[in-house]
């Protein structure tokens, strides 16, 4: 049994190829050209009618799976793998995996595609100002969450698929969009988030996945953009 990734390179998919190499699990990649507008081809609105990565496909499952929490849930239930292991975890494992669902990774598409939520551009600045002040304090509280209890991960000493998740989030906050004067710095000063991400860059399966994808270097802590970038 092999899983099917939709991916375009640092897209959202890119949370779910280090999962699925993390969990060592068989997977065959297929490319969906954004450059192209292929995320909006018939094909693809056929698997996913939002236009969005990632799509999984499980040949297990009687549909294609988008929604990059729901993938990672389902990866991490069917596998049991990359979840806590004591049961009295289970809780805040699934608060903070919505939180960077609904919230963090949320306010970041809002920040990536800031036009598409407005009627009036002239709203734009107010707008993205708003949403920077929130990501920043996203950030700070994820933080304070490590810090509270030592790390080095989000949930404390085992690596689940939330650290997966925060760290591609943290990496995109750097870089994208491009252009974006408020980007570079904004995770200043969070000490347990730049250790969590030291922790994470040093994983020889999230190097893999970055490098399947086209992103080298210091992906995490000095994050630069994949060689075939799409945005
Ligand atoms: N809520 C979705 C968001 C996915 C998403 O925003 N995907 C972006 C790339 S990171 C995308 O496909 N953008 C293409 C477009 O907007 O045309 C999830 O969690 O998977």
């Amino acid at each position: 049994m092999s899983y099917t990734l939709h991916y375009s390179p640092d897209s959202a998919n890119l949370v779910i190829r280090m999962a699925l190499l993390e969990m060592k699990l068989p997977f065959e990649a297929v490319l969906v050209d954004r450059r192209m507008g292929e995320q909006r081809s018939g094909s693809f609105l056929a698997l996913n009618p939002q236009g969005l990565l990632p799509v999984l496909i499980d040949p297990l499952q009687d549909q294609p799976l988008f929604e990059t929490a729901a993938i990672l849930l389902h990866l991490s239930e069917r596998n049991n793998a990359l979840a806590p292991t004591d049961d009295a975890q289970r809780g805040r494992f699934l608060k903070w995996l919505f939180y960077l669902s609904n919230t963090l990774h949320a306010d970041l598409r809002g920040l990536f595609y800031s036009e598409s939520y407005l009627s009036d551009p002239a709203a734009l600045p107010a707008l993205r100002a708003g949403l920077h002040a929130r990501v920043a304090r996203h950030f700070a509280l994820l933080n304070d969450e490590i810090a509270g209890h030592g790390g080095p991960w989000l949930l404390g000493h085992e690596l689940t698929v939330c650290d997966l998740y925060l760290g591609v989030c943290a990496r995109w906050v750097q870089i994208y969009p491009r252009g974006d004067t408020l980007a570079p710095g904004v995770l200043a000063g969070l000490p347990q988030l730049n250790a969590l991400l030291h922790a994470l860059q040093g994983r020889q399966a999230l190097q893999q996945a970055c490098a399947q994808e086209g992103i080298g270097g210091a992906f995490l802590t000095a994050p630069q953009y994949p060689e075939q970038a799409a945005v």
